[in-house]
């Protein structure tokens, strides 16, 4: 049996990229549903999407009155699937930085687990056409989130995800106050302490294709004070059986 599954794309500015990231992502033949959460983006992507939705019944898009930041991007995407009843959740970024090719391997990681991630962190994973700034922020952020938080993951700010509809219906993701990597950490946090079964596989992680990026200079500043906040907090109660695990697993061979 196919499990409904659905791709959310949070786009602020992607006119160029969703309508080919839209193909590449029906030609993986997955019969994957894709929920673009548009910002009112200046350049016309809530249009671009529409467009697409109207003579694609698999493309569905909601639109928001204004940059209302990632993290509530996922929020509102992921009640919408649950609504829907989707029952495999994908997140991915609009700009082809999350190849598409992936996408089977990440979708094979919750036959067994409940989260999957797309890691640059583990063997075979990697990033392409970073500056140094941008690798020392992301291994920073991450090593950060690791010692201090005590995450198995090795890529905890990877917003490449799939993850089983239970897992969004027991971590409450309006629960969620942190936005951007930060948003990626204390959802994972969650995810781990509420018992689920956590697993990667690797990704190599190219910089986006066209568009500028929108994340912020202080974005590290933020990670530092989720991080602080979520270990001088009591992590959510466990709610389920499953014991938590991380294995890292390369099924992209
Ligand atoms: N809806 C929405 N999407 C956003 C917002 N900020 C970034 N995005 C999208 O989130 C994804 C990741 O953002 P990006 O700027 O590429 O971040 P980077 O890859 O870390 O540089 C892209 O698809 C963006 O268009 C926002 O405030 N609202
Ligand atoms: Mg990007």
């Amino acid at each position: 049996m196919i499990l409904k599954t659905i791709t959310i794309i949070p786009t602020y500015n992607e006119a160029e990229n969703l309508a080919p990231l839209v193909e590449n992502l029906h030609s993986l033949d997955l019969g994957l549903h894709i929920l673009v959460v548009d910002d009112n983006s200046p350049d016309g992507t809530g249009d671009v999407a529409d467009h697409l939705a109207q003579t694609d019944e698999r493309v569905h898009v909601l639109h928001r009155p204004g940059k209302l930041g990632l993290g509530t991007a996922y929020t509102a995407g992921f009640a919408y699937a649950l609504e829907h009843g989707y029952e495999r959740i994908i997140t991915m970024d609009a700009d082809f930085s999350h190849n598409p090719r992936y996408i089977p391997s990440l979708v094979a990681l919750v036959d067994e687990h409940d989260l999957g991630i797309g890691s640059r962190y583990v063997p075979g994973g990697g990033v392409r056409l970073w500056g140094w700034h941008r690798r020392a922020l992301s291994y920073g952020a991450n090593l950060f989130a690791r010692t201090l938080l005590g995450l198995q993951a090795h890529d905890c700010t990877a917003g490449f995800r799939c993850y089983r509809a239970d897992v969004l219906r027991t971590v409450d993701p309006h629960a969620i106050r942190a936005d951007g990597y930060s948003y990626l950490i204390e959802m994972l946090w969650r995810v781990q302490n509420s018992g689920f079964r956590v697993a990667e596989s690797p990704i190599v992680f190219t910089d986006r294709r066209r568009g500028a990026s929108k994340i912020s200079r202080n974005e590290i500043f933020k990670a530092a004070m989720t991080i602080l906040r979520l270990m001088t907090s009591k992590p959510p109660a466990v709610l389920n059986t499953h014991q938590p695990s991380t294995h890292p697993a390369s099924t992209d061979s």
